[in-house]
Parts: C-alpha cells; sequence; structure tokens
C-alpha cells in the first residue's frame, strides 16, 4: 500500500493514524489549509478516511481527481455522498458490526442511567448531600418497560436481545416488518404508533432524507410524560429544538442522547435540565471496538490496493 496516497479528514484513531502512516502515503487534512493542501496534494489522494462527522461531500470528491475510494471508520455514511460516488465510480465502505455490542450497551445503559438517574445519584453523593440531606429521591424501573426500537438492524437486534434479558416486550419500527424472523417482537407500521406503545423509544436506524426528524414533536407526545428518548442513531434523527421543548414542558419524560444535531454544541437548555443524560457520542468508543474499527478501514485499503472484493462495501 506504499504508493497509495491516503488523505486522514480528521484525527479519528491514534492507531489508525500510525499505520495509514506506516502503511501509505498519509495526508491529515488538518494541518494545512483546505485550499493550500488541495492546490498542492488533490492529484496524489487515492483514498479518504472520514468517520460518522467527517466525510467526503460532493465539493470534495470534486476536488479530489484521482480518488478511488472513501472508507469510513463509522458504520453510517450520512456524511459521503453516496450518490457522488457512484457516479464517479468512487468505493465505499464503512464498520458494521464490530461496533453493534458496544452501541446496543450504551443504549441499555443510556436507558438504565436515565430512569435509575445514575448520574444524578452519583452528583448527589460527590456533593456531600447523602449525609446533609439523606436519602436520594426514589426513580423509576427499567427492567419490564416496553421498548421500541426504531431500526431493528444489527444494533436494534442487538438492543432488543438486551432488554429481553430484563424482562422488557420489544417493539419496532421500520419499512419491513419481520414477523416470521422476530414472532415475539411487535411491529408497528408508523413511528408515532411504536411511540404510543413504547416506555422507551430507541433510534438506531440510519440517517436519510426520509429518517430526518423521525422522532418529530408528534412522535414524543406519543411518547408521553413518562417515556425515555434514547438516541444512538445520529442527531438530526431527533427534532431537537422540539426535543428540548418537550422535555421543558414535561411532554417528555426524559432523554438519554449520544447524538447531537450540531456536534460538538449540546443546546444550552439540555445542560440544566435533570431529565436528561448526555454522552459525547461515545456509542462506538471502546478501546477494542475502535482497534477492530482501525483494522476493518486498512482491511479494506488494503483489499482495495489488492484488487480484491471490499470487506465492507456500500457502495
Ligand atoms: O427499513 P428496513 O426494513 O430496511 O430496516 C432498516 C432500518 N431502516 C429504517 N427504519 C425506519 N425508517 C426508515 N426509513 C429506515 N431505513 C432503514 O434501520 C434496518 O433494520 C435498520 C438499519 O440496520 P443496519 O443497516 O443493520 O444498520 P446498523 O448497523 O444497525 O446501524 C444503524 C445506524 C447507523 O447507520 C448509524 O447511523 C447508527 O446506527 O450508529
Amino acid at each position: 500500500m506504499e504508493s497509495l496516497g491516503v488523505l486522514l479528514l480528521y484525527p479519528v484513531n491514534a492507531y489508525l493514524e500510525q499505520e495509514l502512516d506506516r502503511r501509505c502515503r498519509l495526508y491529515r487534512f488538518w494541518e494545512s489549509p483546505r485550499d493550500e493542501f488541495l492546490r498542492a496534494h488533490a492529484g496524489a489522494v487515492r483514498a479518504v478516511v472520514g468517520n460518522a462527522n467527517y466525510g467526503a461531500d460532493a465539493a470534495l470528491i470534486d476536488a479530489l481527481p484521482a480518488l478511488e475510494i472513501v472508507a469510513s471508520f463509522s458504520v453510517g455514511i450520512d456524511r459521503v455522498d453516496l450518490a457522488k460516488c457512484r457516479e464517479r465510480g468512487i468505493r465505499v465502505t464503512n464498520t458494521p458490526d464490530v461496533l453493534t455490542d458496544d452501541v446496543a450497551d450504551l443504549a441499555v445503559g443510556l436507558a438504565i442511567a436515565v430512569l435509575r438517574r445514575i448520574p444524578q445519584a452519583d452528583r448527589y453523593v460527590r456533593a456531600g448531600l447523602w449525609k446533609s440531606r439523606g436519602d436520594y429521591t426514589l426513580t423509576t424501573r427499567f427492567s419490564g418497560k416496553r421498548v421500541g426500537i426504531i431500526g431493528l438492524g444489527r444494533i436494534g437486534q442487538a438492543v432488543a436481545r438486551r432488554v429481553e434479558a430484563f424482562d422488557c416486550p420489544v417493539n419496532y419500527h421500520q419499512r419491513t416488518e419481520q414477523k416470521s424472523v422476530y414472532p415475539n417482537y411487535t411491529y408497528y407500521p408508523t413511528v408515532v404508533e411504536l411511540a404510543s406503545n413504547s416506555d422507551v423509544l430507541v433510534v438506531a436506524c440510519p440517517l436519510n432524507a426520509s429518517t430526518r426528524h423521525i422522532v418529530s414533536r408528534e412522535v414524543m407526545e406519543a411518547l408521553g410524560p413518562k417515556g425515555v428518548l434514547i438516541n444512538v442513531g445520529r442527531g438530526p434523527h431527533v427534532d431537537e429544538p422540539e426535543m428540548v421543548a418537550a422535555l421543558a414542558d414535561g411532554r417528555l419524560g426524559g432523554a438519554g442522547l449520544d447524538v447531537f444535531e450540531d456536534e460538538p454544541n449540546v443546546p444550552e437548555a439540555l445542560l440544566g435540565m435533570d431529565n436528561v443524560v448526555l454522552v459525547p457520542h461515545v456509542g462506538s468508543g471502546t478501546y477494542e471496538t475502535r482497534k477492530a474499527m482501525a483494522d476493518l478501514v486498512l482491511g479494506n485499503l488494503e483489499a482495495h490496493v489488492l484488487s480484491k472484493p471490499l470487506l465492507t462495501p456500500v457502495v
């Protein structure tokens, strides 16, 4: 791979960067002004590596005449202009499967954290309030709650398997009902119906034009004042201003959020709310998974260079 010019868009992972540097001709996009870089090196870039937040948009793809492959360090490829890649014959890969367990673990962790108020209880102890004020307030049980999943794919199924162990009935919505595969899960043809029949709503579908703001005001109101929204998909799946208003008014009970519409900017109002648990897009953020994701990116680039079948092709 020594001759492969790879443009890394963002320092996504130290091990990946080190291996790209060792095995390829690596360009770090953040090290020089964009125009200056493109003037000097655009023709040498054959591969782009980005992640969930830094992808190859139409402008970047147009600026790279020798681009052959975009290898994303993420399962979601909503930041990659897939139509443009298809048009130019540019291959696209992602990192599915290897992050499924971690993202599902986090979804369940967030649901429990919101209902049992784990971060708030932790702050209570740290602030010395246990001693001065006495026992902490009662919280709400997670076991047995009806869990609705938007997108029963790899991550959605992993969430379902986990919550089954908590005796939670599983509901789901996606474009296709899978009655024969999941006879014990209840399908709802609309997200509003799913939310009306769930206590916890988990977003686990890809982001595209049809899923942007799939969690609308109407959906949040259907979930209701005791309902909890868990987003481990993408920020724009949820109408964020509507969510903030619904949480503030008590029309939505709580939220556990790993993703936001304009990362790393989080709506100021959420920071003061006691019914939300906020984490900084860390769904796949374990040593184990990030290493596996990096190896998958490297494996895809290597397969491409050797003209072998790509390991996880999207385009
Ligand atoms: O709709 P279907 O039957 O193709 O099911 C897929 C579902 N899905 C949708 N659900 C509701 N409305 C839609 N317009 C829609 N489009 C797709 O999402 C499928 O069950 C699920 C996606 O599953 P996988 O492709 O296996 O993706 P994975 O690995 O679970 O990751 C899901 C997303 C990523 O794209 C990232 O944005 C995020 O989770 O981390």
